[in-house]
């Protein structure tokens, strides 16, 4: 094991538990060393207590904001994680699940790291689909063999050590670099005056560039700085010629994208079978490949005076249900965008963002929790340029609306069921261009803190600062003297999440 940790880019992996006395590491390679070679050591080496410090802070991201579920529940959440170690220089890929062990009442919090350092960290980004199937294997086995009680580290030893060979052995074989930074691909692809370009300069803000837009000869691409990543938009034009040319050159085009955007007008119903029969050459390449690079498809120009009208949600139906002909396993996730509302731009990509992050799950996890405790009816991390890192809304949220009467849904058959869904949407629309409003004001504020009373709800808002980016919290509540209960337990929920935030995608 010795040897397979120096030939690797891990550098120690670390299992812990939650068990009676807290949080404690279990099974540690390499050995723990005594705090005096520590200080003899040339190399960094770690101490019982430094493996201990990383179990606390690694169980405790799992724990403190409990989700409201049952036993059988628990067994069934399953998080990945990257994490930093800022005392240790270090970055991990952490894998939490809870164990049920036979004699133990409730199943047990467990958290598994593997370790690289932290200039190292685009290994863990950039092959962590990989690692993530590597470490599933592992732990299918490993709960099963520790199903009557944990055993003696000898007896455990060789799961740990097939983990790190299958390591070393994809490390042979290194699909991309190691670099200090992660690089991102988005690609951004549709028919002809599908909404692209138009949809990427919203994203970008460069309003004044919409009008007189002319259509993408070939591949445009452009490269922005977002949340520490270096993230690529390959913007192809859709033209027919250029169509043919990115599927028959596919490795340039398609190959190592990390996301991809896909665009259809819909109010071009007529080009409804065009674009499907693009999508489908698309997803057939991505299957060559073995990519399993995540697909969102974007429904442009439902413009806010036209998306209630008959035919425009009768073309979203019919697209919508075309997309699911095509993606039984329901991968693709379905956005309805319009130039003139920026916000279902930014939560559109947003969306896609979110994708690329492995921290997302246990961020919405923790964000629950939050919510749930303090009885929140909508709450939303946000970046400054308006990304929503992770949101939390419950049904009450929708008893705020203004706008809408809820008797629509008197007769609750299948039909209204699925339509009350897709609705969430619509109905939420005129409420989130209102928080987005409010969420710009705050900022020209330059305020830590704001509360904004919309009728009879508050809007409040907060400022954190997080190694120099700004991140904002936003929260509905129904009541203003609910304020300060939430500011307290806020400020302990940023602090426990900000490693997460920190990580969200590099
Ligand atoms: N009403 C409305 N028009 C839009 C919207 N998005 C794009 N358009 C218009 O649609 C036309 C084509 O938009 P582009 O963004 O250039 O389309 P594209 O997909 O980049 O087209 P190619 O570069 O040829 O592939 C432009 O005139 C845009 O102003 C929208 O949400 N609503
Ligand atoms: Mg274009």
């Amino acid at each position: 094991m010795e040897g397979l940790l120096k030939s690797s880019v891990v550098k120690s992996i670390v299992f812990s538990s939650f068990d009676e006395f807290g949080p404690m590491p279990k099974y540690m390679f390499p050995n723990p060393v005594s705090e005096k070679d520590q200080k003899e050591s040339s190399e960094q080496v770690f101490t019982i207590r430094d493996y201990t410090q990383i179990s606390i802070k690694n169980l405790s991201l799992l724990i403190e904001d409990q989700v409201t579920t049952s036993d059988e529940n628990f067994a069934k959440l399953k998080y990945f994680a990257v994490i930093p170690y800022p005392d240790f220089n270090i970055t991990a890929l952490t894998f939490f699940h809870f164990i049920k062990i036979q004699g133990k009442e409730n199943p047990i919090p467990t958290a598994f790291a593997i370790m690289v350092d932290e200039n190292k960290r685009s290994f863990l980004y950039n092959n962590i689909s990989t690692i993530q199937t590597i470490i599933f294997d592992l732990f299918i086995k490993f709960d099963d063999d520790i199903a009557k009680g944990f055993k003696p580290l000898e007896q455990i030893k060789h799961h740990f050590t097939e983990l790190m060979e299958k390591i070393v052995k994809m490390e042979k074989d290194p699909i991309v670099p190691i670099t200090s930074e992660r690089k991102l691909k988005i690609v951004y692809l549709g028919l002809d005056s599908a909404g692209k370009t138009s949809f990427l300069l919203t994203v970008d803000r460069k309003y004044s560039r919409l009008i007189g837009l002319k259509p993408t000869r070939g591949a445009n691409i452009s490269t922005i700085e977002s949340l520490g990543a270096t993230i690529s938009l390959w913007d192809l034009g859709g033209q027919a010629k250029f169509r043919e040319r990115y599927l028959s050159k596919s490795k340039i085009y398609l190959y190592e994208a990390d996301l991809l955007f896909f665009f259809i007008d819909v109010k071009e119903n007529n080009r409804f079978d065009e674009s499907i029969e693009y999508l489908k050459n698309i997803k057939e390449r991505l299957d060559q490949f073995d990519q399993k690079t995540p697909i969102i498809c974007i429904l442009t120009k439902a413009d806010p005076d036209i998306i209630n009208s008959r035919k425009i949600q009768k073309n979203i139906n019919k697209i919508t249900s075309k997309i699911r002909e095509l993606d039984l396993n329901e991968t693709i996730e379905i956005h309805v965008t319009s130039i003139f509302s920026i916000f279902s731009i930014l939560r559109a990509f947003s969306s896609g963002i979110s994708r690329l992050s492995p921290n997302r799950d246990l961020l919405n996890h923790n964000l629950k929790g939050f919510s749930e405790k303090n009885k929140l009816f909508l709450t939303l991390i946000l970046t400054a340029d308006g990304l929503v890192l992770s949101d939390y809304y419950t049904k009450g949220y929708l008893l705020f609306r203004e706008f809408l009467e809820f008797e629509d849904y008197a007769g609750e058959t299948k039909e209204f069921e699925e339509r009350k869904i897709r609705d969430v949407f619509e109905i939420s629309a005129p409420q989130f261009a209102i928080i987005y409003k409010i969420f710009s004001k705050f900022k020209a504020l330059k305020k830590e803190e704001a509360i904004f009373k919309i009728s009879y709800s508050v809007i409040l808002l907060k400022r954190t600062i997080l190694s120099g980016n700004e991140i904002f919290i936003l929260i509905l509540i129904d009541d203003e003297d609910k304020k300060d209960e939430i500011n307290a337990s806020l400020e302990d929920f940023i602090t426990r999440n900000k490693d997460l935030l920190l990580r969200y995608i590099s």
